[in-house]
This record gives structure tokens, sequence and C-alpha cells, in this order.
């Protein structure tokens, strides 16, 4: 099949993926970008030209061996057969309930994430924070968009109080609905870029996306997926910008939560991390031990009460998280345990 892709820059290919493709590969093998996964078959495109494959990975045990969407895969130049997948640039993925192999990929090489608030009751510095920290986990450059900015005259103290939650933090306030607004996140939306959403329900994720891909296509597709279970069998996951990039819309995005975000915890509060290790006991809580180095950073007003608070609500979230994983697996190993017990007694001849 021709294509309307023309090259794998265009793709997304950058030296990342190039160098992980040896000279010995070449004759055989060429690249592809998975650009939607479905029911065991990938739509992928290439070098001129877009197929449909099957997604069966030799040698594939871990969650991590099989393909999500975004990926780089090495096929055999003429059969298309999967060969092995490209390290990956970036990797969204969440705790999975009831898969057996406890995490799911939801999506990898994003190179930018809109992270989505607008200017009223929606923004929420904890939940900027998460996303933050989803973003940290999987390799990503956020960029926190704070949309509605039309409906207040304070989009500048909205602005500042999200660039206040990470240094460096990259902030822009727009008019979702306006293309010309939306122009102002054209830098990471540029031919072989990546992008993708995550934001609460009604800040304008739709609209943004219509925006930036100058059609009206995201509106009509959030009614493709609803659960009216009309699911379009050829939605291409990966869609093109207007811009020449690439908008990564998959409902596993959609549903990421925070899940083994430990590392990127630490990251977002590494204030908070660093005082803690500074206390006389290393497992202060906090609280009223003597040598607290976090009260003494909230007595002297160096540390946010409140922010110590998120700090304390998401490490008892992630406790609990990683607790119940291990819980999980540990019952699952019993269950299973259990089955071959049973089955080993009913294959097992008994003595007549
Ligand atoms: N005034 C204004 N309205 C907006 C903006 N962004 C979204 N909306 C409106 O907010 C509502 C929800 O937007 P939608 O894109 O569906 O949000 P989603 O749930 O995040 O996809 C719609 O009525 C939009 O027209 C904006 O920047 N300014
Ligand atoms: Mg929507």
């Amino acid at each position: 099949m021709t294509s309307r892709f023309s090259s794998l820059a265009d793709l997304g290919w950058t030296s990342f993926f190039a160098s992980q493709f040896s000279p010995g590969d070449s004759p055989d093998f060429r690249a592809v970008r998975v650009m939607a996964v479905h029911r065991g078959l990938l739509a992928v495109a290439g070098d001129g030209f877009e197929s449909t494959i099957s997604s069966h990975m030799p040698n594939a045990t871990a969650e991590e061996d099989f393909p999500t969407i975004g990926d780089w895969l090495v096929v055999e130049r003429t059969t298309l057969r999967p060969e092995r997948i490209l390290r990956r640039a970036s990797l969204f993925k969440r705790r999975a309930a009831g898969t057996g192999r406890g995490i799911q990929l939801i999506a990898a090489n994003v190179d930018t994430l809109f992270v989505v608030s607008s200017c009223d009751r929606d923004f929420n510095p904890a939940r900027l924070e998460r996303y933050l920290i989803l973003a940290r986990e999987a390799g990503v450059m956020p960029v926190v968009v704070l949309t509605k900015a039309d409906r207040t005259g304070d989009a500048a103290d909205y602005a500042n109080a999200a660039r206040r939650l990470l240094p460096g933090l990259v902030v822009e306030t727009l008019d979702a609905r306006d293309a010309d607004a939306a122009a102002g996140l054209g830098a990471w939306c540029g031919p072989g870029q990546t992008v993708a959403l995550l934001g609460s329900s009604g800040v304008g994720k739709s609209t943004l996306i219509n925006s930036l891909s100058g059609s009206s296509a995201a509106t009509g597709e959030t009614r493709a997926d609803d659960d009216k279970g009309r699911h379009t069998t050829t939605a291409r996951e990966l869609h093109r910008l207007e811009r020449g990039g690439w908008l990564l819309d998959t409902p596993g995005m959609r549903e990421l939560q925070l899940a083994d975000a430990h590392a990127g915890t630490e990251e977002v509060f590494d204030d908070v991390t660093a005082l803690a290790q500074e206390c006389r006991f290393s497992d202060c809580s906090h609280d009223a031990e003597p040598g607290c180095a976090i009260k003494a950073a909230i007595a002297a007003g160096s540390l946010d009460p409140e922010r110590l608070a998120r700090w304390r609500k998401l490490a008892a979230e992630e406790s609990f998280n990683t607790a119940s994983l291990a819980e999980r697996r540990a019952r699952d190993r019993t269950f299973g345990k259990m089955v071959r017990a049973v089955i080993k007694d009913k294959t097992t001849p008994k003595r007549r």
C-alpha cells in the first residue's frame, strides 16, 4: 500500500533509534513504527508504505517484550515479520489488574506530554504534580497547558502557580478553541515529533486536539469509543497534526493513573525528600520527633505545609499501590499452586 508517510524522519526516526540498527541488519531488515494496536494486529508505517502485521514477537515473555503504540520495530524487509523492538526513548505503562503480568504498556516514544488543566476550578497543583510524576516516570518532557485563559483575567497567576511546581517547567496559557493560540504549542508539534495529552474531563483536550490537527476529528472520535460500543476498527491511534507531528491518543492514555511512580515522586518532590534525609531519625514520620528537618523547614517558612501534605498523600498512595501489587502477586502464586495441585490430582492415575 502506498502511504501518506514520506520518510522515517517524518515518523519520528532519530539517531537514538538509528544507532540501534546494526550495519548487519540493513539488507534484510527495515524499521517500521507502530501506529495502532488492535487485537493482535499492528498497523505499521515505514519509509513510504503502511501495512497491517501480526503482533507476534519471537521470544517475548515479559510485557515489555510486546509492541505497543509508538514503538519502532525491526521487521523482515519483505514479509514484514517483526524481529525485535528498538529500545524505547520513553514509555508509559501502568499497573494492570488481572493480566497476571502486573503491568500494561500504554504508549512508547512520546516526546512531549501536554498536561492540560484550565484556568478555573479544575486547576489543582496536586493533580498537576501527579501528571508531572507520570511524565518523569515515562521519560517524557512535560508541558503544562492551561486552557480557558480567555475566560479569566488571572491566567498569569495560574501560570505562575504552575511554574512553582517544578524548576524549569514550561507552562503555556491559551484559548484551546483558537487555532492561533494553539500555535503557541507548535514547537512540540513539528515533523517527527510525537505528543500526548493528559488532563481531567472538560478542560479542553478534545478542543485542543482539534485546534492542533486543524480538524474536528477529535470531538467526533470521542464518541466512537464511548460506552455505546461503537469501536472504529480502523482507528489510527497516532493522528497527524497540522504542523506535521503526531498526536498519540488512546483510551489507555486517558486512563493513566499514578503507577510505579516512586522514582518520579522523589524527583518532583526532591526538596522534601532531601529534607527528610536530614531528619535525625531515618524513620522520622515528621510529626513529633525531635530533630525533624521537615518540621524545621515549615517553621522557617521554607517549605509550604500544603506541599508536604501532597507529598504525604502521594507517599501513602504509593505504598498502598505497591502493597496491593505484592499481595496480588502472592495471591496469583497461591492460586497457581492450587490449580496445579488440582490438575495433578486429576491427571495422576489412582492406584487401584
Ligand atoms: N472559552 C473557552 N472554552 C473552552 C476552552 N477549551 C475548551 N473549552 C470548552 O470547554 C468544553 C469542554 O471542552 P472539551 O474539549 O470537550 O474537553 P475535554 O473533556 O478535555 O475533551 C467545551 O464546551 C469547549 O468548547 C478554552 O480555552 N476557552
Ligand atoms: Mg474530550
